[in-house]
């Protein structure tokens, strides 16, 4: 298996909250390689090009609001089926319902309807990597 690439957002509430470091130790605990990372204040277009696929849906205005509110962290991240890895380490999309041992699972918090505060992104297929790699780290 050819070693693939990941991007991984730690977001606005994670960097906010010092989390970044914790963040960081679970994805080197794994094994992860980290290729590139950055600091990143994104402008809305940037942002609209990576949730791209959610335009229109009635969470992007509160998810793009919420980006824009401080810096993440860019992560371009490499490994042994690293895409499908890192997702299966982040846990599922709800803070609440993400399971215990994900990084979702133990440090997100329940924000009610603020689902979009779930401390990382990570990209969900090979295409998207691609797409979303070039967007970040052009
Ligand atoms: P994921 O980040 O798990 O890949 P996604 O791609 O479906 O989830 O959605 C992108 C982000 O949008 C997600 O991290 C949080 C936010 N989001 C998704 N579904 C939501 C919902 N029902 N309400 C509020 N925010 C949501
Ligand atoms: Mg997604």
């Amino acid at each position: 298996m050819a070693t693939e690439e990941t991007l991984v957002l730690v977001k606005p509430d994670g960097v906010a909250r010092g989390l970044t470091g914790a963040i960081l130790a679970r994805i080197e605990a794994k094994g992860y390689a980290l290729v590139d990372i950055r600091l990143v204040e994104p402008d809305r277009d940037l942002l609209a090009a990576h949730y791209a696929e959610h335009e229109g849906k009635p969470f992007y205005e509160p998810l793009l609001e919420f980006m824009l509110s401080g810096p993440s962290v860019a992560i371009r991240l490499a490994g042994n089926r690293v895409i499908e890895g890192f997702r299966s380490l982040a846990g599922t999309t709800d803070p609440t319902t993400a399971a215990p041992g994900t990084i979702r699972g133990d440090f997100g918090r329940d924000w009610g309807l603020k689902v979009q505060q779930n401390l990382v992104h990570g990209s969900d297929s090979p295409e998207s990597a691609a797409r979303e790699l070039d967007i970040w780290f052009d």
